[in-house]
C-alpha cells in the first residue's frame, strides 16, 4: 500500500470520536446518512477503497469480492464476527480480514445475562403488562417466574464471551457447565468451577439455561438442531447473544409454542433485522435487536481497534486482530 493516506470506505455510521479520528489519519469515506448499504453500493466500494470498514449488516460475499479492485487489501471489520465476509473469497484476492476481538466480551457477558436473568423471571412480560395498564396490583400467585439460584448453566462456546458470562453466573449462583470444540485449560476450568461435556447432547439435556456464545462457523450453523433442541428439559430456558442461524429457528419455535421448553431470550435472529412473526406473538420470549454490544464505551473501544488494524497494515505491520492474512504491502 502506498504512503499516502489510504482510501477507506466505511459502511456504516461509527460514533463521532472515531469518525474523526478516521478523517485524520486517512482518506476516509464515511456513511453520513447511516443507511444500509445495498449490494451494489459495496460493489462500488470495494472496486475503489484501499481499506473496507464492514459491520455484521453487509454482505461481503464471493460475487462482492469478485468485483475488488486491485487497490483492495485489507477488510478491516467493525465487530467481532465476521461471518458475513466470505473468508475463502478474500483470502484468494490476497486480502487482509481484521476483526475486534476482546473489547465487546463483557458488555456482551453484560447483556446474555440481562436475558438470562429477564427470561425465567419475566421481566419484561411483566413491564408489557403493566404499560398496558392491566396491572390490577400485587398478587401471591401474580406472574411467578423461576428461580436463577441454584440453577444449571450450559454454556455452547467457551471462548472469551462463555468465559465472561462464566464468571458473572458465578456471582448469581449457577452451577457452571459448557461445551466447547475444545476443553479450555485445565487452570480456566478450575477457575470458573465450569464442567465440561464432550457431547452437547448430553449437555443440553441436563440443564436448566442454556447460553449460545460461539462464532457462527459452518460448523456451527444450524447447531442447535430440530433434533438437538428437543432433548432441552420442559423447564429449560434458552438464551442466545451470538448468531441467529447457530438455533433452527422455526424448531425453537414450535418447542416455544406447545410449551415444550420453559422460554428463550434471543437478541440475535435468523433473517435479522427481520424477527420472526412466531416468535413475536409469545409471551415466554424476550427479544432485543442485537444490542449485545451496544454500549458507548464498547463501540469507541471497536472503531479504536478498527483504526489500529488500518494503521499497522499501512504502516506495513502486522495488523494485531489478523482474521486472514493476505499479500503484505
Ligand atoms: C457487533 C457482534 O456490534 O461483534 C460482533 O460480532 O455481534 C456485534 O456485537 C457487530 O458485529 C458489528 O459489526
Amino acid at each position: 500500500m502506498s504512503t499516502k493516506k489510504p482510501d477507506v470506505v466505511v459502511t456504516r455510521k461509527l460514533p463521532e470520536a472515531v469518525e474523526v479520528r478516521m478523517m485524520e489519519l486517512f482518506r476516509a469515506r464515511l456513511n453520513t446518512d447511516d443507511h444500509r448499504f445495498t449490494q451494489a453500493e459495496l460493489t462500488e466500494a470495494v472496486e475503489s477503497a484501499e481499506v473496507l470498514v464492514p459491520t455484521v449488516t453487509d454482505r461481503v460475499d464471493a460475487a462482492v469480492l469478485a468485483k475488488a479492485g486491485p487497490k483492495l487489501k485489507l477488510i478491516a471489520n467493525f465487530g467481532t464476527g465476521i461471518n458475513h465476509i466470505d473468508l475463502k473469497a478474500a483470502a484468494e484476492r490476497g486480502i487482509t480480514v481484521t476483526n475486534t476481538p476482546g473489547v465487546l466480551t463483557d458488555d456482551t457477558a453484560d447483556l446474555t445475562m440481562a436475558l438470562i436473568l429477564a427470561t425465567p423471571r419475566r421481566i419484561t412480560e411483566g413491564e408489557r403488562l403493566l404499560r398496558a395498564g392491566q396491572w390490577t396490583g400485587w398478587g401471591p400467585t401474580f406472574l411467578l417466574g423461576h428461580r436463577i439460584t441454584g440453577q444449571r448453566l450450559g454454556i455452547v462456546g467457551m471462548g472469551r464471551i462463555g468465559q465472561a458470562v462464566a464468571r458473572r453466573a458465578r456471582g448469581f449462583g449457577l452451577s457452571v457447565h459448557y461445551h466447547n470444540r475444545k476443553r479450555v485449560p485445565e487452570a480456566t476450568e478450575a477457575e470458573l468451577e465450569a464442567a465440561y461435556w464432550e457431547d452437547l447432547d448430553q449437555m443440553l439435556a441436563h440443564m436448566d439455561i442454556i447460553s449460545v456464545n460461539c462464532p457462527l462457523t459452518d460448523a456451527t450453523r444450524g447447531m442447535l438442531s430440530a433434533a438437538r433442541l428437543a432433548r432441552l428439559q420442559r423447564h429449560a430456558v434458552i438464551v442466545n447473544t451470538a448468531r441467529g442461524e447457530i438455533i433452527d429457528e422455526d424448531a425453537l419455535c414450535d418447542l416455544l409454542e406447545k410449551r415444550l421448553i420453559g422460554g428463550a431470550g434471543l437478541d440475535v435472529h435468523q433473517n435479522a433485522p427481520h424477527v420472526n412473526p412466531r416468535l413475536l406473538k409469545l409471551d415466554n420470549v424476550v427479544l432485543t435487536p442485537h444490542l449485545g454490544s451496544a454500549t458507548v464505551a464498547g463501540r469507541i473501544a471497536m472503531g479504536e481497534k478498527v483504526i489500529i488494524n488500518i494503521k499497522s497494515f499501512v504502516d506495513g505491520n502486522a495488523p494485531p486482530d489478523r482474521v486472514i492474512s493476505g499479500v503484505t504491502t
